[in-house]
């Protein structure tokens, strides 16, 4: 079934949605209101036969009146959304919990690097994992996000957390998030960045502590072979017996 809001995947995914409909139903009131009045002086008073136009000089105070009344109201409408607003933005820019996880955020036209902290936690190790279009983080986490440009403006995008920040050249962006559900979601560039901008899509997959654990040390490994497979002395046998199997293989 088509719905109107994406899944809500993050702590503040619902907090979002709720700033979005009050803004929808304040504004969309005052459009149907704002149109309905229209729409009845146009039909209302309309060009009839046998009726002639008057000039009316009209009533200073109750000109004022149509003119105030409805600002104060909307004035009142727009208050009740920038303190909905702001109190929401210190929740979520000001307020940040502590990072149980971090993860730093390359992009560049047009792909996504995603640099998780290895088994010690902290980035910027040696034993730090590297993945292209692919983050992972675990459920329930709160995860801080470093975000970085190395050409033009992106937009890293997770629709289901509700985010959208744009990340700048020469400039570290941080910010966070708290999934909920585990599952794999999409990331999208939300900021044109060139031809390529319409592919610049990355998925982030959200797992259990556990499957996070087992994600981890699979990628170590995996890394551990390839830099077994780079340093070993290539020789003609071993060129021979790798390109009489199969890709993928044991290529012993
Ligand atoms: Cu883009």
């Amino acid at each position: 079934m088509l719905s109107l809001f994406p899944e809500q995947v993050s702590t503040i995914s619902g907090e979002i949605d709720s700033l979005f409909m009050l803004i929808t139903y304040l504004v969309g009131f005052w459009f149907v209101v704002a149109e309905a009045a229209l729409l009845y002086m146009v039909f209302r008073h309309r060009r009839k036969p046998g009726s002639k136009a008057q000039y009316i000089e009209g009533n200073n105070r109750r000109q004022l009146a149509w003119v105030f009344v409805p600002v104060a109201l909307i004035v009142i409408c727009d208050l009740w959304i920038d303190i909905e607003t702001t109190s929401v933005w210190n929740r979520i820019k000001l307020e940040r919990p502590p990072a149980e996880q971090k993860v730093r955020v390359i992009t560049q036209q047009w792909s996504w690097m995603f640099i998780h902290p290895g088994p010690d936690g902290q980035l910027d190790t040696a034993d730090d994992i590297v993945t292209a279009n692919e983050l992972h983080v675990s459920v329930n986490t709160p995860t801080h996000y470093e975000l970085e440009s190395r050409d033009v403006v992106h937009n890293f995008s997770v629709p289901v957390f509700r985010i959208k920040q744009d990340a700048i050249p020469g400039r570290v962006i941080s910010g966070w998030f708290e999934a909920t559900r585990t599952g794999r979601y999409d990331i999208q560039c939300a900021e044109m960045c060139g031809i390529g901008h319409g592919l610049m899509r990355a998925s982030v997959v959200v797992e259990t502590q556990d499957n996070y654990e087992q994600w981890m040390a699979s990628a170590i490994q995996e890394r551990q072979g390839l830099v077994f497979a780079a340093n070993r002395p290539t020789t003609f046998a071993s060129l021979l017996n790798r390109s009489f199997h199969k890709p993928g293989g044991n290529n012993e």
